[in-house]
């Protein structure tokens, strides 16, 4: 019998789907030093929880998990229903995983100790970044931080294993809930982007090895908070308008990342009057997107040094936060210069 090799063709497709999120971790995990499995398996589980976050999502306005839930959180915020289900949807499937022994969210008080003997990861977590934005339709995310566990497996988990610097994340995420879900991560390898393919119910690579440009046009700033920041801050945003820089500000950190991951600009979130630390939660926010900022050519500083650089020392710890393409970023820690 005649036979030919395989040869793919996709020209009477239409259109190519790359691969999916579940063989593109399996084909890089041989890239870890310490190869195990087990980082891929939670990077799955992160997958997993994001899709089903993605449905209720999706479905928001018809399910009653719109509104208020009645609770302030740690932060001083008043979570939404919708903050609380992808707290649980997240933290479940990092429990039922069983590589993680713990897990810090931006929704809860304490550290959570899965109390699993055999976990050798940490999980920092914002379930769903952008919660003013949730009952309007308009685009939130999760950010997601992994770090090994310093002390052995099995002891009690310390402070160490969770107040560890950006620098010792194994890998770092986000999930975009926009026009379409988006999931984007790095292992230190490179930033990929993977879009999310509801019918088939699959991420597949749409992105790969991100690279932001070195400068943008865009400056993405709460300006209404004017009155709150200082003189280096008016004269860095004058210069932007001198510039003729535009202004996008979405109000869903995720996105706003995002949008200028892709297209060039800075993100500003100072320290103001009312937070004198900034607002941005360096564990749950600022370290994940940072890692994904350098790892794409960009850069992330609290106003003077490298956000991946700061030794955390407590869990709900804020920062300055200035994030985006590198000759911007430069730019505004000029600024700084003389403090
Ligand atoms: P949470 O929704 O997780 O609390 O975070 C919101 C956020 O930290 C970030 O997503 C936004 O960029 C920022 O707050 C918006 O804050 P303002 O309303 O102060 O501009």
């Amino acid at each position: 019998m005649k036979t030919k090799p395989y040869k793919q063709d996709n020209s009477a497709l239409g259109y190519n789907v790359g691969v999916t999120l579940d063989r593109f971790i399996k084909s890089h995990q041989s890239h870890f030093a310490y190869a195990t499995g087990e980082l891929s398996q939670l990077l799955r589980d992160i997958a997993l929880a994001a899709k089903i976050v993605s449905r209720e999502i999706s479905r928001a306005g018809l399910s009653q998990v719109t509104g208020a839930y009645g609770n302030v959180n740690i932060q001083g915020e008043e979570q939404q229903k919708l903050d609380v289900v992808a707290d649980i949807r997240f933290t479940r499937a990092l429990t039922k995983g069983g590589e993680v022994c713990a897990v810090v969210s931006e929704e809860e008080d304490e550290v959570i100790d899965l109390h699993n003997s055999k976990g050798k990861y940490v999980v920092a977590i914002d379930p769903l970044d952008g919660s003013s934005n949730i009952d309007v339709n308009v685009s939130i995310g999760t950010i997601f931080s992994i770090y090994r566990r310093i002390t052995p497996t099995g002891s009690p988990i310390q402070a160490e294993d969770i107040l560890q610097k950006g620098t010792d994340q194994v890998a770092a995420g986000y999930v975009l809930y926009g026009s379409s879900t988006m999931l984007v991560y790095t292992t230190g390898m490179g930033v990929n982007g993977f879009t999310y393919e509801r019918s088939l119910g699959e991420f597949f690579l749409s992105h790969s090895q991100m690279k932001t440009p070195q400068v943008g046009n865009i400056y993405t700033i709460n300006e209404g908070l004017h009155r709150e920041l200082d003189e280096n801050i008016h004269s860095y945003l004058l210069q932007c308008k001198e510039r003729g820089y535009t202004a996008r500000y979405i109000g869903s950190l995720v996105a706003d990342f995002h949008r200028n991951l892709l297209k060039g600009g800075i993100y500003l979130y100072p320290a103001t009057k009312k937070n004198p630390q900034g607002k941005i939660r360096l564990l749950y926010e600022a370290n994940a997107l940072a890692f994904i900022a350098e790892q794409s050519g960009g850069l992330a500083t609290d106003g003077k040094k490298r956000i991946l650089d700061i030794v955390p020392s407590e869990l709900h710890q804020r920062t300055p936060f200035y994030i985006g393409s590198e000759s911007m970023v430069k730019d505004v820690s000029s600024f700084y210069l003389d403090l």
